[in-house]
């Protein structure tokens, strides 16, 4: 059997040099347990390389995520300074193998979050909110994996935009979210599909780290997971997501 650093370091040159690999959890038998232990190992490789952790992601906290990837489990991963992009960016194409883009909401840290927090606790923890898009670029043929695969591949993580900061006491407990792609809408949801409410993502956030024994620091980005299915973007792509009405616009291009 292959050991958890093998498939660490198979995952991490896949994401390296976009080059899809087959799925590796079911015939490997890897654990939930194990997967998290190959995504830790293979972010240890990023950090050797220089790449500096800027936070962490969280997926599968809507229902629409859930089904479209089959996967009905809350899952995280890690945020890189090479998976920043600049709002208006454009992305190279060649980075990735089969990019899917979603609409997010981001909250970045005033402080470091080091302990399990609450739902009246979570806005001290932050410094500002922000509309984001990621883009999750599986690294397993066909864009298809099961919950230990997708763990173990860092849940996917690939790059994040992050749009204007809105002030904590914005409520956005209940706002249209959309992305489009050319300017033609192709998914839109409410915020209220992220775990009923996306401060609910920070809470869950810092429980998981309790749990894992690990914190972030101050500035540190928490996103919390997309209320709408991703779509598929193409080089050539203008992207675009819309927050409320007229509340936040972010966008970028891929090359
Ligand atoms: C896994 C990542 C899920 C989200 O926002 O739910 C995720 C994937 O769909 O490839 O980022
Ligand atoms: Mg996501």
């Amino acid at each position: 059997m292959n050991t958890t650093y093998q498939l660490a370091r198979q995952l991490d040159e896949a994401a390296q040099h976009a080059v899809a690999v087959p799925q590796v959890a079911s015939e490997q038998g890897v654990t939930l347990a194990d997967a998290y232990r190959i995504q830790w190992l293979s972010m240890d490789r990023r950090v050797a390389r220089g790449e500096q952790s800027m936070g962490i992601k969280l997926g599968f906290t809507s229902r629409a995520k859930m089904e479209q990837m089959g996967v009905d489990e809350l899952i995280w991963g890690w945020l890189t300074d090479d998976m920043y992009y600049e709002q208006g960016a454009s992305l190279p194409a060649a980075k990735f193998i089969h990019p899917r883009a979603e609409p997010e909401i981001c909250f970045v840290l005033s402080k470091p979050l080091d302990k399990a927090i609450s739902l009246d606790e979570a806005k001290d923890y932050v410094d500002y909110v922000a509309l984001a898009i990621e883009v999750i670029d599986s690294r397993y043929k066909n864009f298809k994996f099961s919950l230990e695969d997708v763990v173990a591949d860092n849940c996917s993580s690939s790059g994040f935009v992050v749009g204007e900061k809105l002030n904590v006491d914005t409520d956005i407990s209940d706002l249209a979210i959309s992305l489009s792609i050319n300017g033609e809408e192709k998914a839109s949801g409410s915020t209220k599909a992220i775990l009923g409410n996306p401060w609910e993502s920070l809470v869950e956030a810092s429980k998981l780290l309790e749990k894992n024994g690990k914190s972030l620091l101050a500035g540190a980005y928490v996103m919390a997971g997309a209320a709408t299915a991703a779509q598929y973007i193409h080089a050539g792509d203008q992207i675009s997501a819309k927050l409320g009405d007229g509340l936040s616009e972010v966008g970028f291009k891929i090359d």
